[in-house]
């Protein structure tokens, strides 16, 4: 259980940092001490006070395994798998941001590649991509693949080319695993999926 907390520890972190509106999502803003009520847990509250900073890391695993999906209305798509924040969202983070990708399931072996780069929504996934399950190494960019991130272990990356990134796992593109990643400035995540 401890390493279920730790991650929801960072990506509630995350989640009232990046609060603040714009790009591809919604979000309540936020400064300061803000209380969050965890999923399924209702009398359990606790109380964040954020640093003037930012978590820069990305949370993946099966939208099954507990992240669900969500039907992003500015991309057009149903994304899975990935967050920045506690669900399933599209991802948004300035150009520039070094970024941990950290696999949180607990028994299954995840990847996060770059499936293709666009322009505008929306985001079509192609229906068959082939994806590499060795790692890439160099930035995020067209071609960017993390190379197989065991259960809990990460990989960093960092986010030096802006664009709009489509993202998906080479182990379970089918199951779910598409996402968006927007790297510019003052990017922020998108709407968030329910588990
Ligand atoms: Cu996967």
């Amino acid at each position: 259980m401890f390493k279920r907390y730790a991650a929801l520890t960072v990506a509630v972190a995350a989640a009232a940092l990046a609060a603040c509106g714009g790009g591809a999502g919604g979000g309540t803003a936020s400064g300061g001490a803000t209380s969050y009520v965890l999923p399924g847990m209702g009398d359990l509250k606790f109380t964040a006070t954020l640093p003037n900073g930012s978590s820069n890391t990305v949370s993946e695993e099966l939208p099954s395994e507990g992240l669900g999906t969500v039907k992003d209305p500015h991309w057009k798509a149903t994304l899975g798998g990935y967050t920045q924040q506690q669900f399933s969202q599209a991802l948004g983070f300035p150009t520039g941001t070094q970024i941990t990708i950290q696999n949180i399931s607990k028994s299954i072996s995840h990847t996060l590649n770059v499936v293709k780069k666009i322009k505008r929504p929306p985001a079509k996934f192609p229906s068959n991509p082939t994806l590499s399950q060795n790692p890439s190494g160099g930035p995020l960019q067209k071609g960017y693949a993390s190379g197989a991130i065991k259960p809990g272990q990460s990989v960093t990356v960092v986010l030096s080319k802006p664009g709009n990134y489509l993202i998906g796992c080479a182990f379970h593109y089918h199951e779910g695993m598409q996402d968006v990643i927007v790297v510019k400035a003052n990017a922020t995540p998108g709407p968030q999926g329910t588990p």
